[in-house]
């Protein structure tokens, strides 16, 4: 039992780490983190089981910071429990370049920071993912080997942000009940006053949505417990909203805007100081405090020894498997599954749209990759996701898997990247290529934190047609190619949509994006090869670059326009040889001798792509010729489309030919 006296010096340790931190960076965010350490000195002390000793223990608690503008509070727990990668002077340089304490809570800068936080909802988000990962692996493991809670710390910003919605909607329907969220509700953002821009009951919100939710005084000790403990005992998600007052402690700007985001100031300080009863000097915690801190770090010790005696005890099968997807291996058969699915696919060439193809391939691996969990927002049917092997998740059965996300693409990404960062699950999920502006943000979040969340889009280009331009990406790869750590895959027929998925699956830190037809395409591959062709990022299909004078590269549905345009050119006595791009990022991974030969040194270099050109001048030259888009579609049958815009065989033949002819 944790008395008043020494709760609060506990508390009153993370604000002074907090405030002493942010007045030495002269930036940083010290209110959240004075609200909020009442909240997080109960919960770390009283109810989280966690090691800092053994701090990737599978089935520890997550914490998740989605507040994360107040990473000063999780910077302070981690050092105060005893996290080694979170030292004082890690606290000291917090928000200098090289330290472990970004700005933002950043995900592998440091063990505990369970995700990277920053972007306002994407935290809370992403602990849905956790919380259905949790799920799906106590499903599958049992109450022995998986059986923890996920607690999210979000603030008003997090609430108010669209994603928080889709995120607490999917949560409610799937009675996540080991998922608590604790609202630091206190009433304050940048601006000002939350009255401000909102009026919502945010309890009534969550309520709605089949949430249990508490009110509680977040400054009381023995309230917050209560309120944990009975979140912990709900059969639904909790929400409890912890009335708190921002910058606790600050004689003059506690309460205010004034200390959400700026340093308090020598003399505020001082004030705080005096008024919490604190008189040792910054960066210093009094030992006697250090102490319990240390020894609340240790709480969990015996559970997780215990635990790890249950891994022991079970029998081989299940402890290989489980280690197996912890550590994020695929199972070692898997390269010898895809390559005997390929060669099936060239014995008998199945001219199929790259979504179909990617269903099949996923068809041939889900049977032996056990931890993929697919899913779609709402577009199953036409994404192509779903495969024989995965039944729908219910709230009532975990055992599934895959995930109806509903129409929420953000919420989606979000938490396939909270299911990656649990662990023990590779997340897949879908919807149409035009619409990743809609997940985009969670898309670029996994990039920065290099995991493997696996986004299939479909109806990648004007080819999907009548739906019309609002439908149709155009400048969508452009856009995902630019994200750094993004690997963009446009596969051409069903051997590489095959290639496709095995390189998507190992490249266990990056993501990747499978951009994919709505129409048939002609199979292109019609001959085996062991090795992944696509995992070069870009190859010769055909031709050869002895004798061509002309170089027609394609991604995807284009690259048999290229092969029709090669042999338009050939007949014409110009002879061409076509590369297929799979993946820009993976060939800018290749040695230089390999994108030299590769590029080749045609007369005349030709891309085909139905979508914009940026991108493409590193492969052909900012003389080469692009056969693409250069606005929005427009609403019509796909050939109508391709003809209108210009994206054709003859097209591209013709443009080849007039650029030889300008070079004589
Ligand atoms: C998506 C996004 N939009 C805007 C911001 C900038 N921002 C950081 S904190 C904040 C206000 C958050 O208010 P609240 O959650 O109440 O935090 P508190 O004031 O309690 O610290 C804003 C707008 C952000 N980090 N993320």
């Amino acid at each position: 039992m944790i008395s008043r006296e020494k709760h609060d010096r506990m508390a009153n340790a993370i604000r002074f780490l907090s405030m002493d931190a942010v007045e030495h960076a002269n930036s940083g965010h010290p209110g959240l983190p004075m609200g909020a350490a009442d909240i997080a000195t109960v919960l770390f002390t009283r109810f989280m089981t966690h090691d800092p000793k053994k701090p990737s223990w599978p089935d520890r608690d997550r914490f998740v910071l989605s507040a994360g503008h107040g990473s000063m509070l999780i910077y302070s727990l981690l050092y105060l429990l005893g996290y080694e990668d979170i030292t004082i002077d890690e606290i000291r340089n917090f928000r200098q370049l090289g330290s472990r304490t970004a700005g933002h809570p950043e995900f592998g800068h440091a063990a505990g920071i369970e995700t990277t936080t920053g972007p306002l909802g994407q935290g809370i988000a992403n602990s849905v993912g956790m919380a259905i990962a949790e799920r799906i692996l106590n499903a599958r493991f049992g109450d022995d080997l998986v059986d923890h809670y996920t607690y999210v710390l979000a603030g008003d910003g997090c609430l108010m942000e669209g994603i928080s919605q889709e995120a607490l909607a999917l949560a409610g329907h799937l009675k996540l009940n080991k998922l608590i969220v604790l609202f630091d509700d206190n009433q304050i953002s940048i601006d000002g006053p939350i009255s401000l821009s909102d009026s919502t009951d945010q309890c009534e919100r969550f309520a709605a949505s089949g949430w249990n939710t508490m009110r509680c005084d977040g400054h009381d000790p023995e309230a917050i417990a209560k309120a944990i403990e009975a979140a912990r005992a709900s059969d639904r998600p909790t929400m409890i909203a912890f009335r708190t007052t921002i910058g606790f402690g600050a004689p003059t700007k506690s309460g205010s805007a004034k200390v959400h985001g700026s340093p308090l100031g020598k003399e505020e300080i001082a004030g705080a100081r005096k008024a919490l009863g604190w008189d040792a000097d910054p960066f210093v915690v009094p030992s006697d405090i250090l102490d319990d801190w240390r020894l609340a770090g240790l709480r969990s010790a015996k559970e997780r020894k215990a635990w790890e005696e249950r891994l022991t005890a079970a029998d081989a099968e299940t402890r290989g498997e489980f280690e197996r997807r912890m550590r994020g291996a695929l199972p070692e058969s898997f390269d010898a599954v895809v390559a005997e699915y390929k060669q099936t696919l060239v014995a008998e060439p199945p001219k199929v749209a790259t979504r179909k193809s990617s269903e099949m391939a996923l068809e041939a691996i889900n049977a032996i990759v056990t931890e993929t969990i697919g899913g779609s927002a709402d577009l199953t049917g036409s994404n192509n996701t779903k495969t024989s092997q995965t039944k729908p998740i219910t709230p009532e059965d975990f055992s599934g898997r895959y995930i109806h996300y509903g129409i929420r693409e953000h919420g989606m990404a979000a938490a396939m990247n909270g299911m990656a960062l649990h662990g023990g699950i590779i997340p897949y999920g879908g919807t149409f290529l035009t619409f990743s502006d809609y997940a985009r943000p969670a898309m670029r979040l996994a990039s920065l934190m290099q995991i493997r969340s696996i986004f299939v889009m479909t109806h990648d280009s004007i080819g999907l047609g009548e739906d019309g331009p609002t439908h149709q990406p155009v400048e969508h790869l452009a856009a995902l190619r630019a994200i750094p750590n993004h690997y963009v895959f446009r596969p051409a027929d069903a051997v590489e949509a095959a290639e496709c998925w095995q390189a998507a699956l190992k490249a266990e830190k990056t993501p990747s994006t499978l951009a994919l037809s709505r129409q048939n395409l002609a199979p292109q591959r019609l001959e085996h090869e062991e090795d992944n062709l696509c995992a070069r990022g870009a190859y010769e299909l055909a031709g050869s670059e002895d004798e061509a004078e002309v170089a027609l590269f394609a991604t995807g549905s284009e690259v048999e326009i290229a092969m029709a345009a090669k042999a338009l050119l050939d007949a014409a006595g110009h002879p061409a040889r076509v590369v297929s791009v799979p993946c820009f990022e993976l060939f800018e991974e290749q040695t230089a001798d390999y994108r030299k030969a590769v590029i080749g040194k045609a007369k005349v270099n030709v891309a085909i792509e139905a979508g914009i050109r940026q991108g493409w001048d590193a492969i052909i030259g900012s003389e080469g010729v692009f056969i693409g888009m250069t606005g929005f579609g427009a609403s019509a049958p796909a050939p109508v489309l391709y003809k209108h815009f210009g994206i054709t065989a003859e097209a591209a033949a013709a443009a080849a030919q007039k650029r030889l002819a300008t070079l004589g």
